[in-house]
């Protein structure tokens, strides 16, 4: 990302966040004015060496003037190598002297050489320590975050899955697919006495990936600790639920091409008793969404249903991400979604950066709070035509009376935001093709063919009842 000098550059701050926690490598470029022009009541500046340092993997403070060059390609070496495979966010400051305009035609283009720097780890234990610590265990989890598709990983854990003891936890930003996981974390355990609780858990815990979207299962982990939580990462040590005793700093494939080798099944009852539990929850819950009434629960299901194959679906940091939880994913599309700080601020943005260089359709689906904050995201010229937003509009962020706490208090005003705005002359404005829905009929007829080429971009704007959502979400986890 390139900017100019002042408060362009703050306006990256929650994108660097992101980065920094979903370890996506970036590179923010900041014109500057040079120090002494600093704080004496120049226009557009302010105090940009170094802003981004809590959440930035390095930063590169360049310096004025030509006798610099040789410093200044090292500290921009050092910029680009650290994005790269350190993946996080790095921020090079460059500051220009006057005059600002037309001083060079041509820039000198340097090669900078990024060599890979394979990380040397050492464990501190052996895997066949490891090994033996699993197989003496009936009941383990593995729990997966956060996770770029990955067919290699999956074939791993497939293989895992096929012993007794082992149950695998996935979410729907985990891209990881086979009938033996346990997709949907919360149907399983929402209603869960706590003696039953005392039963799905683990001896052994085991964590993959970036962050965990369900706060059940972490409440969980962190009332019921299990007595070894190993982490594999290359990069982060995650003790999420206060109790980890090991981090392996390699890849998820690499650590498994180690372990699995060490590993073998242990005859247990656990993997077979949770699996028959999901299968009773999956069917609870066809029947139930047969017979829900039009709300975001009802509206969620068929959008996914309808998503077509192969596409690449981005979730706003609105209840939609928490809804698709809920649901299974189809295999063959991928999904992401902001989840390293969970803003609401950059979901479109994100999604239409992503729709650029992917070459087939994708699908962003939001509620209304997230679409109307980041609405500057439309502004851009590279929005693709077969890009395609689904709107929610529940008029306010629902996510606040699904929430027991602002739902039983007088707060439930300033958190939710009500309004009435819609989305029909933002796509006037930007060009996008405007649809809309207010019952499920609607709704069929244009998911039908919301997904068919167009000549612009489109957004399906879906009214839902903000006061029935809540209570159809209760009731679907009393159902079970
Ligand atoms: C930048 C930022 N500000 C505030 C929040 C807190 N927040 C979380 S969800 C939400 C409302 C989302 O509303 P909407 O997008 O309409 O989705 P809904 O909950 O209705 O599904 C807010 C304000 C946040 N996550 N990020």
């Amino acid at each position: 990302m390139v900017c100019t000098s002042g408060s362009a550059l703050l306006n990256y701050y929650p994108a660097v966040a992101e980065a920094f926690y979903s370890d996506i490598p970036l590179v923010v470029i900041s014109a500057d004015r040079p120090s002494r022009m600093i704080d004496i009541g120049d226009g557009q500046t302010i105090r940009q060496e170094n802003v981004f340092k809590n959440h930035s993997l390095y930063n590169a403070n360049l310096v004025d003037g030509i006798e610099f060059e040789a410093k200044n390609s090292k500290l921009i070496s050092k910029a680009l190598k650290t994005a790269t495979f350190k993946k996080g966010p790095v921020h090079i400051n460059v500051p220009f002297d006057e005059p600002l305009y037309e001083t060079v035609d041509l820039i000198p283009a340097k090669d900078i050489t990024i060599d890979n720097q394979v990380s040397t780890y050492e464990m501190t234990h052996s895997f066949e320590y490891f090994g033996e610590k699993w197989n003496a265990c009936s009941k383990k989890i593995i729990l997966i975050g956060a996770n770029y598709p990955n067919q290699k990983l999956q074939k791993q854990l497939i293989e895992l899955a096929k012993d007794g003891s082992v149950l695998i936890f996935t979410e729907s930003t985990s891209n990881l697919f086979d009938d033996k996981f346990i997709n949907s974390i919360d149907k399983l355990i929402a209603p869960l006495s706590d003696a039953e609780f005392l039963d799905l858990k683990p001896e052994m815990l085991l964590t993959l990936g970036g962050m965990v979207i369900s706060k059940k299962i972490k409440q969980f982990f962190r009332k019921h600790k299990p007595k070894h939580h190993l982490h594999v990462d290359e990069k982060n040590m995650q003790n999420t639920f206060h109790c980890l005793k090991f981090h392996f700093e390699m890849t998820p494939t690499s650590f498994f091409d180690g372990f699995l080798q060490h590993t073998k099944p242990v005859i247990s009852s656990y993997q077979k008793r949770w699996l028959s539990v999901k299968e009773n929850r999956n069917v609870k819950h066809i029947q139930f969404l047969k017979e829900v009434e039009f709300s975001d629960l009802k509206v969620v299901d068929l959008v996914l249903k309808s998503i077509p194959d192969q596409a690449q679906l981005h979730l706003a940091n609105s209840s939609i991400v928490r809804y698709a939880q809920l649901f299974d994913n189809n295999p063959s599309i991928k999904t992401f979604c902001n989840r390293g700080t969970s803003g609401i601020d950059g979901s479109t943005s994100t999604a239409i950066g992503a729709a650029h260089i992917n070459n087939k359709q994708t699908v962003f689906v939001t509620g209304d709070i997230s679409f109307f904050y980041d609405s500057n995201a439309l502004w851009n010229k590279y929005v693709k035509n077969d890009f395609r937003i689904i709107l929610i509009n529940n008029g306010g962020g629902g996510i606040f009376r699904i929430l027991p706490e602002p739902s039983t208090t007088n707060a439930l005003d300033y958190f939710e935001t009500p309004h009435n705005l819609s989305a029909k002359h933002l796509c006037e404005m930007y060009q996008f093709q405007y649809e809309s829905a207010v019952n499920e009929e609607e709704l069929l007829q244009q998911l039908k063919i919301f997904f068919n080429d167009g000549k612009h971009p489109k957004i399906l704007e879906i009214f839902t009842p903000n006061k029935i959502n809540d209570k159809v979400l209760k009731n679907y986890f009393k159902n079970f």
